[in-house]
C-alpha cells in the first residue's frame, strides 16, 4: 500500500485517522492559517464564544477550543494556536461533548443500597457523602493504621485526593500515570539507561526527522495521540522507513517497509540478537558509545551468544527478514527512532528488560540527541503550588507491600497486585478501604473476579466518577466529579518537540450537583482535619502558577490560551550529557544488580499456549479511550463494539466463520461475553486481538451494557514484573466456545523447546 493512502486503509484505524485528517500536510497548514485565534472575550465563527482549554479524553491533553452557544458547548476544536495539534482533534477530542450531556452521567452523589456490584443507590447530600468518607477514612486508619487506606488514582482528576491518602500516611498510592498498568516498566528502564524517563506519559522520540523508525508493538494509529500520529506520519511522508514488528497486522504495519510477525513474547530475543548482530558487524557507532556510554564491554560479552540463528525459531521469523530489518536499522543510523514504546506492561518477567533493550539499541546507533533519534525535552517554566499537604514521605510499614516485594516500585507507590492482594487476604498487612479516582478497577486490572473478591472484604469503598461504571457500582459511596469541560485543573506544560504552557479552564459550568476535583478534595480535606489546600479555589493557585511563567490568566486568554516556545531536543554528540550520575548512558545498569536483578536484558521466554489455546492480546480502538468512552454516544455509533481477531487458517480448521458470534473461555474456564469473530489473515495463528473497554458489566450505561466483550475478564493469570511490580496483561490463552460446544484451536506454529508450555491449572476457578 502506498503511503498517500494510508487515510484510505480499511483497517478499523481509519475511522480516528479520517477524524484526524492528518494525511495531507497541505490540509494542516490550510486549516491552520484559516483558523480564528482562541479567545475567551471574542466571538467565534460559528457566533458562539469560544474558550480555550486541554482535552482529556486521553491522556495526551491536546489543547482544544469549546464553543459555546446559548451557554451549551456545541463543538470542540483543537485550539488553532496549538503547534502541537494545531485545529485537530481526534473523534475522541471531538465527542467530549457526548461525554458532557450523557444522560447517564452521575448527577448527584449517591450512597449504595443494594449488594456491592447491584448498582442500587440512594441520592444524598454533598454534606452527607463527604462526612461519610471522611468518617471511614479516619475510622480506619485510628483502627488498623493508614497502610489499610488505599487509592486507586488515575488522570486529571485524582491528583488532589492523592496528596490527602499520602499526607494520611499510606504507601498505598497507585500514582499516574498508571505506572502499574502501563508505561511502569517502559519508565524503569528508560530512567535508569539514561537518567530521565523517555517514555512516560510523553514519547521523547524524532520521528518527523527520522530516517528510519522501529516499532515494537506501538500500533500508533490505533493507539491515537493526535501530535504523535501526525509526526509519525509526517516522517513517513518525508521518506523514513519504517520496521514494525507485531503479531498482527497493524495499522502501522500496514505502512511498514518490513513487517516481521513476530512470535508474541520474544522481542527481547530479536532486540539481542540484533544487538549481537551489529556490534559483531561493526555496524554500531563506535565512536558515540566510547564517548557516551558505559558498560559496552559488558553488553558485548553478554549478547555474544545470541545470533540471529539462535533467535530464528524462538521468534518465529527467518534470519533474512531480521537481517534485513536490522541492516534499514543500521543503515539509516544515528537518524534512527527506536520508538521506547509506551503501554509495556505485557509478560511480567522481561518486561524492563525488552525496553531496556530498546533503550540500548537506540544509544548503539548513536540515535540520542540527534535528528531522529531520543530527544532531549525543553521544560516550560511554571511557578510552584504548595498545596500545604505534608511533603515528608510517609513512614514505612514493618513490611513494605511495595519496596519489599520491588526494588523499584515506591516512587511510584504500590503495586495494585500488592493491594488487591493484601486487601484478599490481610497480609502483611489488612487493607480495608479504597477510594478509587479516574480508573475504572474492574476493567483496568488484571483479573477482575479477584478485584471483585477484594472489594466484598473491604470496610467502606468510594469513588469520585462521572459515569456509573462498574468501579462505581462497586462503590459504597460516588462522587460525582465535574468533566474537565465544567472545571480547572492546573497549567499544562509540554515538553516535546513543539513546547508550550496551556490551562484546562472550564467550558461551560458544572451541570447538576458535579464539582470540581478541587472543590471535593479541599471539602474532604478539611472533613478530616487536614489543613491543605490553602487556596480558596482553582484560580487562586492557577495565577500563581502563571506568574512563574511570566503571565496571568486575563494575559494568557488574550493570547488565545496558549503560549508556546523554542525546542532544545538536540545534542552536539561530543559534549552529550545525560541524567544519569555520571551522565554517561548505562548499557549495564549497576542499580539492577546491586537489587540482584539483571543489568543487561536477558531473554526469559514467557510460557506458549496450551495446545487448543491460542495468546489473547489486545490493544486500542481508535475512537475509544479504554472503557471511558463506551457510553459516549458519537464514539459508540461509530463503533459499538468490538471483534476478536482470528487467523483465517485456524478459523476454517475450527470450522469457525467470518462475523459468526462466540464467547470464548480462557485456561481458567471463565468466559466471556459474546464477541464477534474478525477472520483475517492478519494475525498469527498462535494469537488472537481484541480491543480493550468493551464489554461492561453496568446496567446503568445505556449504550454500552454488555456491548462486544472485556479482555480484562479474560485476564486471571498475571506475573509481576520483578524490578517494580507491574502486572502482565498477556500471559492468558484462549478456545472457542461456539453454541455451548468448546472448540479447540488448531495448532499451526508450535513453539520451540526453548519456550516452555502454559501448565493449565487443574483447580480451576471459572466456569461461568
Ligand atoms: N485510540 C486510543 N489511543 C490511545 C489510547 C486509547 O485508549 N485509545 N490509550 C493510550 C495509552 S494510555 C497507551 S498506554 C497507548 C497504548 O498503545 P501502545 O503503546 O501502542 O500499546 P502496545 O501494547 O505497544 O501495542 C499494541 C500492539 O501490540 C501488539 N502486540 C501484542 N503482543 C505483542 C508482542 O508480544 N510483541 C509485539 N512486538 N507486539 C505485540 C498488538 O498486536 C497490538 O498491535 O495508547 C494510547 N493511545
Ligand atoms: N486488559 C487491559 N487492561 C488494561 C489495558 C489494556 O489495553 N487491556 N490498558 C492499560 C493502560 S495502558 C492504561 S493507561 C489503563 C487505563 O485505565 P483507566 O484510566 O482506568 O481507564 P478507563 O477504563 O478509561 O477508566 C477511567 C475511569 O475514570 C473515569 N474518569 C475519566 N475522566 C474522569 C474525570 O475527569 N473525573 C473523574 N472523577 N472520573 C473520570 C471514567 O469514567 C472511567 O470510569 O488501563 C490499563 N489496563
Ligand atoms: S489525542 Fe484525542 S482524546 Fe487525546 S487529548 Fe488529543 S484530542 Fe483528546
Ligand atoms: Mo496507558
Amino acid at each position: 500500500m502506498k503511503r498517500r493512502n494510508f487515510l484510505k486503509l480499511s483497517a478499523s484505524a481509519c475511522a480516528a485517522l479520517a477524524a484526524l485528517e492528518l494525511g495531507d500536510k497541505a490540509v494542516f497548514k490550510a486549516a491552520c492559517a484559516n483558523a480564528t485565534p482562541a479567545n475567551a472575550s471574542l466571538p467565534g465563527s460559528l457566533g458562539a464564544k469560544e474558550i480555550a482549554s486541554v482535552c482529556e479524553m486521553c491522556f495526551w491533553r491536546c489543547p482544544i477550543v469549546g464553543k459555546v452557544k446559548d451557554g451549551k458547548l456545541v463543538k470542540i476544536e483543537g485550539n488553532p494556536k496549538s503547534p502541537a495539534n494545531g485545529p485537530k482533534v481526534c473523534a475522541r477530542g471531538n465527542s467530549g461533548v457526548q461525554l458532557l450531556y450523557d444522560p447517564d452521567r452521575i448527577k448527584y452523589p449517591l450512597k449504595r443500597t443494594g449488594a456491592r456490584g447491584e448498582g442500587k443507590w440512594a441520592r444524598i447530600s454533598w454534606d452527607e457523602a463527604l462526612d461519610e468518607v471522611a468518617h471511614n477514612l479516619l475510622e480506619t486508619k485510628k483502627k488498623y493504621g493508614p497502610h489499610a487506606l488505599a487509592y486507586f488514582d488515575h488522570g486529571a482528576s485524582a491528583e488532589f485526593m492523592r496528596d490527602i491518602f499520602k499526607t494520611l500516611g499510606t504507601e498505598n498510592y497507585t500514582n499516574e500515570p498508571a505506572f502499574f498498568q502501563c508505561v511502569g516498566p517502559a519508565a524503569l528502564a528508560y530512567l535508569k539507561t539514561y537518567g530521565y524517563i523517555t517514555t512516560g506519559t510523553r514519547q521523547y522520540v524524532d520521528m518527523k526527522h527520522a530516517k528510519a523508525m522501529l516499532l515494537i508493538g506501538t500500533h500508533i494509529g490505533e493507539n491515537v495521540h493526535v501530535s504523535h500520529v501526525r509526526e509519525f506520519i509526517e516522517g513517513l511522508s518525508n521518506g523514513a522507513k519504517l520496521v514494525v514488528v507485531d503479531p498482527r497486522f497493524s495499522a502501522a504495519a500496514a505502512k511498514a517497509d518490513i513487517y516481521l510477525p513476530i512470535r508474541p513474547g520474544t522481542d527481547t530475543a530479536l532486540l539481542l540478537a540484533w544487538m549481537n548482530f551489529i556490534i559483531t558487524e561493526g555496524l554500531y557507532d563506535k565512536e558515540f558509545v566510547e564517548r557516551n556510554c558505559t558498560g559496552f564491554q559488558e553488553l558485548k560479552k553478554a549478547v555474544g551468544k545470541y545470533t540471529l540463528q539462535w533467535a530464528s525459531p524462538i521468534c518465529d521469523l527467518s534470519v533474512d527478514d531480521m537481517k534485513r530489518a536490522i541492516l534499514l536499522l543500521a543503515k539509516n543510523s544515528p537518524n534512527v527512532s527506536v520508538h521506547p514504546g509506551r503501554h509495556s506492561t505485557w509478560y511480567g518477567r522481561g518486561d524492563t528488560s525488552r525496553h531496556q533493550a530498546l533503550a540500548i539499541l537506540a544509544a548503539l546507533f548513536g540515535a540520542v540527541g540527534v535528528e531522529g533519534g531520543l530527544y532531549f525535552p525543553t521544560p516550560v517554566k511554571k511557578g510552584h503550588t504548595a498545596f500545604g499537604c505534608a511533603e515528608e514521605e510517609p513512614e514505612t510499614p514493618d513490611e513494605s507491600i511495595s519496596e519489599d516485594y520491588y526494588p523499584f516500585a515506591s516512587t511510584f507507590g504500590s503495586p495494585t497486585s500488592r493491594i488487591i492482594e493484601a486487601t484478599r487476604t490481610g497480609k502483611p498487612y489488612p487493607v480495608k478501604l479504597w477510594g478509587i479516582n479516574g480508573v475504572n478497577i474492574i476493567q483496568t486490572i488484571p483479573n477482575p473476579h479477584q478485584t471483585m473478591e477484594a472489594i466484598k472484604k473491604l470496610d467502606f469503598i468510594f469513588c469520585e466518577e462521572m459515569l456509573p461504571t462498574e468501579t462505581a457500582i462497586w462503590s459504597d459511596i460516588v462522587l460525582p466529579g465535574a468533566v474537565y469541560l465544567e472545571r480547572y485543573d492546573s497549567v499544562y506544560t509540554f515538553d516535546l518537540m513543539t513546547p508550550y504552557l496551556t490551562v484546562r479552564q472550564p467550558v461551560v459550568k458544572p451541570m447538576f450537583e458535579a464539582k470540581s476535583s478541587y472543590w471535593i478534595a479541599r471539602e474532604l480535606a478539611k472533613r478530616v482535619g487536614l489543613s491543605c489546600f490553602n487556596y480558596e479555589n482553582e484560580v487562586e493557585f492557577i495565577e500563581e502558577e502563571l506568574k512563574g511563567a511570566g503571565l496571568t490568566l486575563k494575559a494568557l486568554n488574550e493570547k488565545g490560551g496558549i503560549v508556546s516556545y523554542k525546542a532544545n531536543p538536540y545534542r552536539d554528540p561530543k559534549k552529550l550529557k545525560v541524567a544519569t550520575d555520571d551522565g554517561k548512558i548505562h548499557l549495564s545498569v549497576q542499580d539492577f544488580a546491586d537489587e540482584d536483578l539483571d543489568p543487561i536484558p536477558k531473554f526469559i521466554p514467557t510460557p506458549a499456549p496450551p495446545k487448543g489455546y491460542v495468546r489473547l492480546v489486545y490493544g486500542r480502538s481508535p475512537v475509544h479511550t479504554f472503557s471511558r468512552t463506551m457510553n459516549n454516544k458519537w464514539l459508540h455509533n461509530e463503533i459499538p463494539e468490538n471483534h476478536l481477531w482470528l487467523n483465517d487458517k485456524v478459523a476454517q480448521r475450527a470450522g469457525i466463520k467470518d462475523g459468526e458470534e462466540i464467547r470464548l473461555e480462557n485456561q481458567d474456564g471463565h468466559r466471556s461475553w459474546p464477541i464477534k469473530v474478525k477472520v483475517t489473515p492478519g494475525i498469527r495463528p498462535d494469537t488472537a486481538y481484541m480491543s480493550h473497554g468493551f464489554g461492561s458489566r453496568s446496567k446503568h450505561l445505556s449504550n454500552a451494557y454488555k456491548k462486544g466483550a472485556s479482555d480484562q475478564f479474560m485476564i486471571t493469570e498475571y506475573e509481576d514484573d520483578p524490578f517494580m511490580g507491574a502486572s502482565s496483561h498477556r500471559t492468558n490463552f484462549i478456545r472457542i466456545v461456539k453454541a455451548d460446544k468448546v472448540v479447540n484451536l488448531p495448532e499451526l506454529c508450535p513453539p520451540p523447546k526453548e519456550i516452555p508450555r502454559f501448565t493449565i491449572k487443574t483447580n480451576k476457578t471459572g466456569g461461568k
